[in-house]
């Protein structure tokens, strides 16, 4: 029997300081995802996009915040759409949508591994922790804060409630080299697994990787890829309104999700940030679209499973 996947597109910008991540699902079903994702023998069901209703503004103590109310009904539609998502298959894939989502995305998918009676672990992938409070952000782009949310830290209250919270002990940060000093003061007090740039060109990406996957593997933990496009280094992923020098190569990003791949431990995906109106020709689309089968089963060759010599 195969394994089935279902696809859910969260066409959201307004976390973001640019507009565009709005086509991000488009761009995504354009580089034909559901198609690379069957023919690795995946069944695929494509639930649609999800949709807002108008909103009021709202007002808030922190004048610097953008989009407040539109970001709150986005993280009440997502929690319920991802949760229903998520019990029609093994392996949700939210398509993004800036990645203010995740805070709809995650509690969805920590409520369903409480269900299962299980933790939720989350393998964050960015050029940045968005570990800012409705307080601390100055930037005021919402898509900078969706981790404090969803770890339950102070001054988030303006967002709808969060039903489930994920342990900051259960996260792990890779590929993080822009972080602003409130982040940084967050990072230290709750004890968060960040492995910054400098930290993957010291190692790189596997033992880091490894550690974390049998540390989800002893918990018999259900694990929540969050992939934002401005992990990859800007030079073969230039479609995201967050560029940061200095990212992930082609080979880094495909090994974490080989290695990913071959753990069978994820069991759900965001991949967010994508701005199309940024691509050149498409290719990253294209690049996500590999990476995600990479993560679901492609490879150039078997692995052998005895050794030679
Ligand atoms: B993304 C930033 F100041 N920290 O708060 C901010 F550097 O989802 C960037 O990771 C946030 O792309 C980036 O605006 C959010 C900035
Ligand atoms: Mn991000
Ligand atoms: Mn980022
Ligand atoms: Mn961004």
């Amino acid at each position: 029997m195969s394994r089935t996947c279902a696809i859910l597109g969260a066409p959201i910008e307004t976390g973001a300081s640019q507009r565009g991540c709005l086509m991000g699902p488009a761009s995504l079903r354009t580089a034909e995802i559901d198609s690379e994702l069957r023919a690795l023998g995946w069944d695929v069901t494509d639930l649609g996009d999800v949709t807002i209703a108008p909103v009021a503004p709202q007002t808030h103590a922190n004048p610097a915040l953008h989009h407040l109310a539109e970001t709150s009904a986005w993280i009440t539609a997502l929690q319920k759409a991802a949760f229903e998502a998520g019990k029609t298959c093994d392996v949700p894939i939210f398509l993004g949508g800036d990645h203010s989502m995740a805070a709809g995305t995650v509690p969805a998918m920590a409520r369903r591994a409480a269900d299962e009676g299980r933790p939720l672990f989350v393998l964050w992938l960015d050029a940045h922790p968005d570990m800012h409070t409705l307080a601390t952000t100055e930037s005021g782009n919402l898509h900078g804060t969706p981790a404090a949310y969803f770890t339950a830290q102070e001054d988030c209250e303006a967002y709808p409630a969060l039903g489930h919270a994920v342990d900051p002990a259960n996260i792990c940060m890779m590929g993080i080299r822009s972080v602003d000093q409130a982040e940084r003061e967050r990072i230290k007090k709750i004890g968060l697994e960040v492995h910054d740039m400098r930290a993957i060109d010291e190692t790189g990406v596997l033992p880091p990787l490894q550690a974390f996957l049998e540390r989800v593997k002893a918990a018999n933990g259900m694990l929540h890829l969050s992939f934002d496009v401005d992990f990859l280094d800007p030079s073969i992923a230039p479609a995201v309104g967050t560029t940061v020098p200095g990212g992930a190569t082609f080979r880094e990003a495909h090994l974490i999700m080989e290695t990913l791949c071959d753990s069978g431990l994820v069991t759900s995906l965001d991949l967010v940030e994508l701005n199309p109106f940024l691509d050149e020709r498409g290719r990253t689309a294209v690049l996500l679209c590999d990476l995600t089968a990479s993560l679901f089963g492609r490879r150039v060759m078997d692995r052998m499973t005895r050794s030679f010599g």
